[in-house]
C-alpha cells in the first residue's frame, strides 16, 4: 500500500511571518487592543505564527474604512471596473495556487491533494465567476443597489474557500467587506489580504480582522454594518440572529448539517462506495454538508458494508503535505475532543464502532476513519453533527422509508441519492428537505450553483445568481 511515496510538498514556498497585524484600509496595522494568539499546525502542534486579536476599536476602524471605500471608491465605481479587479484577484490566486495550497494544508490540516485540487481551484473559479457578474447585475433579476458594508464571519473547515464564497459576490455587487476568519485558520485570509494589495484593490474595500468569537461578535453588532453573512455552528448562528434582531441588517446563515447519503439496491456499487468515502472522509469530515448518515437499502447492506470497510482500510491517514494522504489532521484539540466524545456516546448507546487498523502520528490531532453500524434514529450520533471522519449507518426497505428517515433531522443542508433509476432521483429530490441533493455523486461544488439550507441549517443561498441576491437591495 505504501510503495510509492513522493517527498512531501515542500514548505519552503510559503513565506510565513512570525507575527501578523490586521488588514485595515489596504495596510497591515497593529491591533490597538487584544492579546495576540498563536496559529498552530494541527498535524504537528508547531506554532506557525502569532496572530493579532482585533478588539472593538479595531473593528470600528475596519468598518469605517469599509464605509469610506463604499462611499468614495467601490460603490460609485462602474461594474466593468469592479470586474477588472476581481479578474485580477482570480488570476493572482491561480499564479500563487501552490503556495496557497501549502499554506492552507499547513494551517488547517487538510490533505494537500484536496487543497491543491479542490479548495484553491474553486477559490479562483468563484472570483472568475463573480467577476463576470459585476457588469451584468441587471440580469440577476434583483435590484442593482449594493447593501453597503458586509460583515462576514467564516469557519475553519474551508478557510480560503469560505472567504471566496463571501467576498467574491459581495464585491461584484458593489459592497465593501470586513471579514473575520476563524481563530485557528487565519493564515490564508492574511495571504489573501496581500493578494488584494498585489491587485491594487482600492484601500478599505476588503478588510480582514483576526480574532475569536468576541471579535466576530463586535463585528456583526457594529452599527455601521449593513449585512451579516455567517458560516459556522448552529448555536452561534442563532446567537447572531438574536444579536441583530431589530436592526436593519440583512442576514444570511449557513449552519450545520447531518446529511443522509441514501444507497438503493440498484446503485452502481463501486462508484457508490467511492461516493460514501468521499462524502464522509473528504476534509476529515469537517464539512457542513458531509454525508454523515449513510442510509442503505437492506438488501444490499452486507455488500455495501463489506466493500466500504475494505475501501476504508486503504485510506492513508497522516501528513497533510504528503501527496498520498487521503485523510489529514483534525483541525484543533477542541474539535478532536468533540469527535472523541460523540464517538464514545455512540458506543455507550450501543452502536458498533469500527475503524481500520491505522497508525496515527503521535504529535498533532488525529482521528481514524470510523464507521458505526447498528445505529438507530434516536442515537445522538444519528442526530448531532460530529464534524469529523465518523459515519453512522442506518438501513431502510422502501423509498418512502428512506425519505422519512432522511428528513428526520433538525438540519436540511444536503443529501445524496445513489440509484440507477432517473425517475427515482427526481422523486427523491422533491421529497428531501435539503438545500442540495446530489445524485450519484457527493460533495460536488460549483460557483454557478446555489448552496444553502433549510431548517436549522440556516437561510439564504450562496453561489450562483442567487448568491448575489444576498448582497443587493431588493
Ligand atoms: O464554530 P463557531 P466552532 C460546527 C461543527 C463544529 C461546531 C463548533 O459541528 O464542531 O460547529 O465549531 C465565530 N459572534 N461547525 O466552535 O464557534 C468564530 O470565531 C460572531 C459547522 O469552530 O460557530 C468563527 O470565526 N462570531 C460549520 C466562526 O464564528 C462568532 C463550520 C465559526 O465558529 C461568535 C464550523 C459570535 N458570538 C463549525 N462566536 C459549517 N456550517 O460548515 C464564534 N464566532
Amino acid at each position: 500500500r505504501f510503495e510509492y511515496a513522493p517527498a512531501p510538498e515542500s514548505t519552503s514556498i510559503v513565506d510565513i511571518k512570525s507575527s501578523y497585524g490586521l488588514f485595515i484600509n489596504g495596510a497591515f496595522v497593529a491591533a490597538t487592543e487584544g492579546k495576540p494568539f498563536k496559529s498552530v499546525s494541527p498535524a504537528t502542534e508547531e506554532v506557525l505564527a502569532e496572530i493579532s486579536e482585533a478588539g472593538p476599536a479595531d473593528v470600528d476602524r475596519a468598518v469605517k474604512a469599509a464605509r469610506k471605500a463604499f462611499e468614495k471608491t467601490w460603490g460609485p465605481m462602474a461594474g466593468r471596473d469592479r470586474a477588472k479587479y476581481l479578474y485580477r484577484i482570480a488570476r493572482i490566486i491561480q499564479e500563487r495556487a501552490r503556495e496557497l495550497a501549502v499554506l492552507e494544508s499547513l494551517d488547517n490540516g487538510k490533505p494537500i491533494r484536496e487543497s491543491r485540487d479542490v479548495d484553491v481551484p474553486l477559490v479562483a473559479a468563484h472570483f472568475f465567476y463573480y467577476a463576470g457578474w459585476a457588469d451584468k447585475l441587471e440580469y440577476a433579476g434583483y435590484g442593482t443597489q449594493p447593501l453597503g458594508v458586509a460583515a462576514q464571519v467564516i469557519p475553519w473547515n474551508f478557510p480560503l474557500l469560505m472567504l471566496a464564497w463571501k467576498i467574491a459576490p459581495a464585491l461584484a455587487a458593489g459592497n465593501t467587506v470586513v471579514l473575520k476568519p476563524a481563530e485557528t485558520t487565519s493564515l490564508t485570509a492574511l495571504a489573501f489580504a496581500e493578494i488584494c494589495q498585489q491587485a491594487e484593490l482600492p484601500p478599505g474595500v476588503v478588510n480582514i480582522v483576526t480574532g475569536a468569537g468576541e471579535t466576530g461578535r463586535a463585528l456583526v453588532n457594529h452599527e455601521g454594518v449593513d449585512k451579516v453573512a455567517f458560516t459556522g455552528s448552529t448555536d452561534v448562528g442563532r446567537a447572531i440572529a438574536r444579536d441583530v434582531a431589530g436592526s436593519n441588517k440583512k442576514v444570511t446563515l449557513e449552519l450545520g448539517g447531518k446529511a443522509a447519503n441514501i444507497v438503493f439496491e440498484d446503485a452502481p456499487i463501486d462508484q457508490t462506495v467511492e461516493g460514501i468515502v468521499n462524502g464522509i472522509f473528504f476534509n476529515q469530515g469537517h464539512v457542513c454538508c458531509a454525508g454523515s448518515r449513510l442510509l442503505v437499502q437492506e438488501s444490499v447492506y452486507d455488500e455495501v458494508l463489506s466493500r466500504l470497510k475494505r475501501r476504508m482500510a486503504t485510506l492513508r491517514v497522516g501528513d497533510p503535505l504528503d501527496k498520498n494522504t487521503d485523510v489529514g489532521a483534525i483541525n484543533s484539540a477542541e474539535q478532536l475532543a468533540k469527535i472523541r466524545e460523540l464517538s464514545q456516546v455512540g458506543e455507550d448507546e450501543g452502536a458498533e464502532r469500527w475503524s481500520p487498523e491505522c497508525e496515527l502520528p503521535t504529535q498533532g490531532f488525529w482521528f481514524p476513519p470510523t464507521v458505526f453500524t447498528g445505529v438507530s434514529q434516536a442515537h445522538r450520533i444519528a442526530r448531532e453533527e460530529i464534524f469529523g471522519p465518523v459515519l453512522s449507518v442506518l438501513t431502510f426497505r422502501t423509498p418512502a422509508e428512506a425519505v422519512e428517515k432522511a428528513n428526520n433531522t433538525p438540519f436540511g443542508l444536503s443529501a445524496g441519492v445513489w440509484t440507477d433509476k432517473g425517475s427515482r432521483i427526481l422523486w427523491m429530490a422533491n421529497q428531501l428537505r435539503a438545500g442540495v441533493v446530489w445524485a450519484n455523486t457527493f460533495n460536488r461544488f460549483d460557483p454557478t450553483s446555489p448552496f444553502g439550507g433549510y431548517k436549522e441549517s440556516g437561510y439564504g443561498r450562496e453561489g450562483g445568481r442567487h448568491g448575489l441576491e444576498a448582497y443587493l437591495a431588493q
